[in-house]
């Protein structure tokens, strides 16, 4: 039947899920809206027939004909909400970050392992992005030689308030640390963060843009240009250079247009708009996967190791210098 989905968190991701969700998605429906901001929630619900407000997760997860968990809160909130869904034994679709540090990622884990199946898939929607795939099955047959370098960009117009140096990697930049360890198919095994002078446009404790190195067990080398208050749009591009050639994305010319003595085309201005389709098919084949029983997508192996890279992106931003990333044992459970 009809997945009943709880959606956790009604932000700004969140409340696109459950547009998402209700109108787009087929196969679903959005039984319950958790918020700690209760009028928040109920304005949402009461907008959808058959969908109830909590402002207590486990008491969502709880309820009848809640089937699914779609978690959209903060990284922070997630441990909790993640551990909650296992014990209720509930597929879960888990926004990016899994959780903002290894050890909180691997406690996770641990209560997965312990179930015995996969459960949670993570939210790293570029695996659906239409370039992103193109560039990744590119890689796969092998014309261009092996990938020896991976050059990143990732503007957004604005960060939103409070946005930290840490939110920087663990938020931000964690979409190409996935991005990358899939695109490669390799571990990224050190991190360093070097910062240009701060634009004048960041906000107060922002160093901001900030210049992410990863290194990685197949000897690619990784950069990524993290720029949160770029001003002018929101741009992801991507370009692998390999030992026969070299492949970009995310240039935004789907139209290019010709006018007055000048060419040009559009910014996106925000990550809803720009991965709008990659959104679409990733939840799409988060219900579709659920609906069979099965569990598809990004692990809680890869929020983990997402983790832990990320976690060496920060102590590099603290102390400096050139962080080593450490991973566990890969459990069988993950492949
Ligand atoms: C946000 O949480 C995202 O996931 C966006 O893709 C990213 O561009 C942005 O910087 C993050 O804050």
């Amino acid at each position: 039947g009809t997945l009943g989905v709880a959606v956790i968190g009604t932000g700004k991701m969140g409340a696109d899920h459950v547009r998402r969700l209700h109108g787009v998605t087929g196969g679903a429906r959005v039984a319950a809206v958790v918020d700690i901001d209760e009028a928040r929630a109920e304005k949402i619900a009461n907008a959808i027939e058959g969908c109830t407000a909590y402002t207590d997760p486990s008491a969502a997860m709880a309820a009848d004909g809640v089937d699914a968990v779609l978690i959209a809160s903060p990284g922070p909130a997630h441990e909790a909400a993640l551990l909650t869904a296992l014990e209720y034994d509930l597929p879960v679709l888990c926004e990016k970050p899994l959780t903002p540090d290894a050890a909180s990622a691997l406690r996770v884990m641990d209560a997965e392992l312990k179930l015995g199946r996969r459960r949670i898939q993570v939210g790293f929607m570029r695996r659906y992005d239409t370039e992103y795939v193109k560039l990744k099955s590119l890689l796969g047959n092998g014309y261009l030689g092996r990938p020896l370098m991976l050059h990143n960009r990732h503007r957004n117009a604005a960060a939103p308030t409070g946005f930290t140096s840490a939110n920087l990697i663990n938020d931000s930049v964690v979409h190409e640390v996935d991005a990358t360890r899939w695109l490669l198919g390799q571990e990224i095994t050190a991190v360093t963060v070097l910062r240009p002078t701060s634009s004048e446009n960041a906000p107060e404790g922002l160093d901001d843009p900030q210049f992410v190195i990863f290194e990685t067990d197949g000897g690619a080398l990784v950069d990524v240009e993290i720029f949160v208050n770029c001003g002018f749009g929101y741009q992801v591009q991507a370009e692998v250079v390999c030992e026969r050639g070299t492949a970009r994305i995310g240039e935004g010319h789907a139209m290019v247009t010709n006018m007055a003595g000048r060419w040009g085309g559009t910014i996106a201005q925000d990550f809803t708009e720009r991965f709008e389709d990659a959104y679409d098919r990733e939840v799409q084949a988060w219900v579709d996967a659920t609906r069979r029983g099965e569990v598809t997508g990004p692990s809680t192996w890869d929020g983990y190791a997402a983790a832990a890279v990320c976690e060496a992106g920060v102590r590099s931003q603290t102390e400096g210098g050139r962080v080593a990333v450490q991973l566990v044992e890969r459990p069988a459970l993950y492949g």
